[in-house]
């Protein structure tokens, strides 16, 4: 059964150990299918405890975490995490080819689905300059590629598992302003049609989201689109303003 990707928040309190502070507390949302949520906030705001409890790595302490209006503890764990896609920062890459790298989680793959993905995560044109192209052997981690295109593999590989929510934890950090560019459009075109989490540190990436949502200390401090953000004259204005 397909999945649109309606993510809703009700909420929800994320508690990771009994005697610290809740991570999360009472986040309500509601990203329909197709948009874009932007995430920005200091470090340790909860960004990525966000996302972490979409694909029910976590269980919220109270509250509940809904995909197409159920809640994702009814739903299958492995059909609920085929439909979800991470770009992460740190892209985990293995000691195996680049073919293999891209097709990674989804055995079905084509080889004609996985240079596709390749060309739309803007990656096609520095594979084929490598003497071995897609049959490349990468070492530990990736060792051999740039962050960048280390980057542009992992977002091929959500190209090709095809999901209907993803979620870009700062993919785009620490690489050139040339690179950044690239690596933004080839971000753009993979999130086409899904409900897209961004998380950002630069309030660049975040400029289109349909709802930006301002984190401190694991609460939602401040929402709305980047021009209503910059007319609150709150906390996102600040960090604009830097
Ligand atoms: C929020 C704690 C973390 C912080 C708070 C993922 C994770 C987080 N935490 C844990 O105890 N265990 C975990 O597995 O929860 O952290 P976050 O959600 O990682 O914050 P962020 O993504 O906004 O921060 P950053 O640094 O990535 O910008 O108290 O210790
Ligand atoms: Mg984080």
């Amino acid at each position: 059964e397909p999945i649109k990707g309606h993510v809703t928040f009700n909420h929800v309190t994320l508690t990771y150990t009994k005697d610290d502070d809740s991570a999360l507390k009472d986040i309500c949302f509601d990203a329909p299918p197709g948009k874009v949520i932007g995430l920005i906030g200091s470090t340790g705001a909860g960004k990525t405890s966000i996302t972490q409890l979409i694909t029910r790595f976590y269980e919220p302490e109270i509250g509940e975490v809904l995909v197409d209006n159920r809640s994702v503890k009814d739903y299958n764990i492995k059909t609920l995490r085929k439909h979800i896609g991470f770009v992460l920062q740190e892209p985990f890459l293995f000691s195996t080819t680049i073919k293999e790298n891209i097709a990674y989680g989804n055995p079905d793959v084509t080889d004609h689905q996985i240079m596709d993905a390749a060309k739309r995560a803007q990656a096609h044109e520095f594979i084929m300059n490598l003497p071995n192209g897609y049959e490349t052997m990468l070492g530990e981690r990736g060792m051999g590629l740039s962050g960048g295109q280390k980057q542009r593999i992992a977002i091929a590989r959500a190209i090709c598992i095809n999901p209907s929510i993803l979620v870009l934890d700062d993919a785009t950090s620490a690489v050139d302003m040339e690179t950044e560019f690239k690596i933004q459009k080839a971000l753009k075109e993979v999130m086409q049609g899904r409900t897209s989490f961004i998380i950002a540190h630069r309030i660049s990436s975040l400029k289109h989201a349909d709802e930006i949502l301002v984190l401190d200390e694991g609460q939602i401090v401040e929402r709305g689109t980047h021009d209503e953000l910059l007319n609150n004259d709150g906390q996102y204005k600040r960090i604009y303003d830097i």
